[in-house]
């Protein structure tokens, strides 16, 4: 694709600078915990455990624990693995998943940086058997070990996805302008974001290879490789209704930039930085994915971008539904709107906070670190969001219609689009639809299998059954309704 003439860019150059002093007026920057401090806070998680408590990871090697309450005074040590972790620079223990099935097994999983050799670690903990603010140290099991030829660009991002995959984003080893041609090799994990099945180990690894990863049949591939041409993706993030991969790139000389990560896409890097020609000499373009956008080093942009989420909260009905991210070092705070091609960015917060990163609680509502003072800031607005605004249908069996019916009548029902990340469900729920007359006896199944969050219908044919009253039952995880209908022939 060519970077520079598509109908994309016009419409991201219409749209440049739409700053809404509306917006700004609205939405409020608040201290969260105001009692508690973090030294060098870089990342912020729940356990989605519905215990309500956050997670804080401290660069050094410490992850803290405490209850979400802005009245909170006392935070607990979940883990200190400063013992294992090389701190300092862009090194350090970088990022924290809890397992989605956390509530039964315990699992969470960190990346941090080591030393001697200088590596990546991705390994798994487990909480302690008696304390839930806990984690037992000994419990640590190495899933992977990267190599890091330089201290910078070790990326450090990691999250399960809506598919519960683990995903886990690499930089380009370091140094400047990637002098070990990473980004485009694809024959190491550098440069690149992963995905791996934690839950299945295989007899040499902790972990095994999603069938579909993209390069699974490449040659010279790894095949963790889920998308690559990356140079240091610091954060990214799924969004919660839409599944998309939000990731945020940071720059090398003068672009800092925003991709959707898809499944086997090149990003670019080191051909491109943002949507320009990094090296100008060798500047094929061919089969690049250019980023959704970018902004320069500059005072109106910034130099190191950290990326966010889309806003998925109850508290800023005016950022619902964009992406929020941020700059470390100029502060400034964004939301980005994609609607179908076109896109737009309106600044949202001036500040002189050092955002290091975002996080969600498990409401979705949205927090940022400030690296610098270890302070962990909310965002809040004026509005909050209706259940009707949140576009999350819920699981809903609808009346037949018609009704009465001769011979078919149709079966509308939903799932709750927001149960690839509802506590305790990550993957498809098993859902059944069935048939029953007056008597409570079985006539046929409709629907038995699994299927993703949406809307869906069924036709119901009785041409061969009798009039007469009949009830249909939806099943679908803890979801469980009922309705009568009424045949007429
Ligand atoms: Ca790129």
């Amino acid at each position: 694709m060519k970077y520079h003439s598509c109908i994309f860019l016009n419409l991201i150059l219409l749209f440049a600078g739409g700053t809404s002093p509306e917006v700004k007026a609205q939405l409020r920057i608040v201290n969260a915990f105001p009692e508690l401090n973090f030294d060098a806070p870089v990342d912020i998680q729940t356990a989605n455990d519905g215990t309500n408590r956050m997670f804080v990871v401290e660069q050094r090697g410490v992850i803290s624990v405490f209850q979400n309450d802005s009245n909170v005074t006392a935070k607990a040590t979940f883990l200190d693995i400063s013992d294992k972790v090389l701190y300092g620079g862009e090194q350090g223990l970088l990022g924290l998943a809890f397992h989605p099935q956390y509530k039964q097994n315990g699992y969470f999983f960190v990346n941090y940086t080591a030393s001697n050799p200088r590596r990546t670690v991705i390994a798994r903990y487990k909480v302690s058997e008696n304390n839930p603010d806990k984690a037992d140290p000994q419990s640590e099991l190495i899933f992977l070990e990267v190599e890091q030829p330089y201290s910078n660009h070790n990326g450090g991002q990691i999250s399960f996805g809506p598919d519960g995959f683990l995903y886990n984003s690499f930089g380009d080893g370091g140094s400047g302008g990637d002098p070990g041609g990473n980004g485009q090799n694809l024959n190491t994990l550098l440069g690149s974001i992963i995905r791996i099945d934690v839950n299945t180990p295989t007899n040499t690894k902790q972990y095994s290879i999603p069938q579909d990863n993209p390069f699974v049949n490449t040659q010279n591939a790894k095949p963790e490789i889920y998308a690559y041409g990356l140079r240091n993706v610091w954060r990214f993030s799924f969004d919660k209704v839409t599944g998309k991969l939000w990731a945020a790139d940071v720059g090398q000389n003068l672009w800092e930039e925003i991709d959707i990560i898809e499944k086997g896409k090149n990003y670019g890097w080191n051909i491109m930085e943002g949507f320009h020609c990094y090296n100008s000499q060798q500047c094929n373009q061919e089969g690049l994915e250019p980023p959704v956008w970018e902004y320069g080093h500059n005072s109106a942009g910034g130099y190191s971008i950290t990326g966010g989420f889309v806003y998925r909260g109850i508290n800023a009905e005016e950022i619902y539904g964009k992406y929020i991210f941020a700059d470390f070092v100029s502060g400034k705070i964004w939301a980005l709107t994609q609607s179908g091609n076109g896109i737009s960015n309106e600044l949202i917060f001036e500040t002189n906070y050092s955002i290091s990163t975002f996080g969600i609680d498990e409401s979705n509502d949205l927090y940022f670190a400030d690296y610098n003072s270890g302070k962990i800031f909310k965002i809040i607005g004026e509005k909050t969001t209706s259940v009707g605004k949140l576009e999350i249908p819920d699981f809903e069996l609808k009346q037949n219609y018609p009704n009465p019916f001769n011979p078919t009548t149709t079966i509308k029902y939903s799932i709750a689009t927001s149960s690839p990340f509802a506590k305790g469900r990550t993957e498809q729920g098993f859902v059944t639809l069935k048939i029953y007359d007056v008597l409570g006896r079985e006539i046929t199944t409709l629907v038995n299998k699994n299927q993703p969050p949406g809307k869906y219908e069924v036709i119901f044919d009785a041409g061969n059954l009798p009039s007469g009253t009949y009830f249909y039952r939806l099943s679908a995880l803890n979801f469980i309704s009922g309705k009568k209908m009424v045949l007429l022939k």
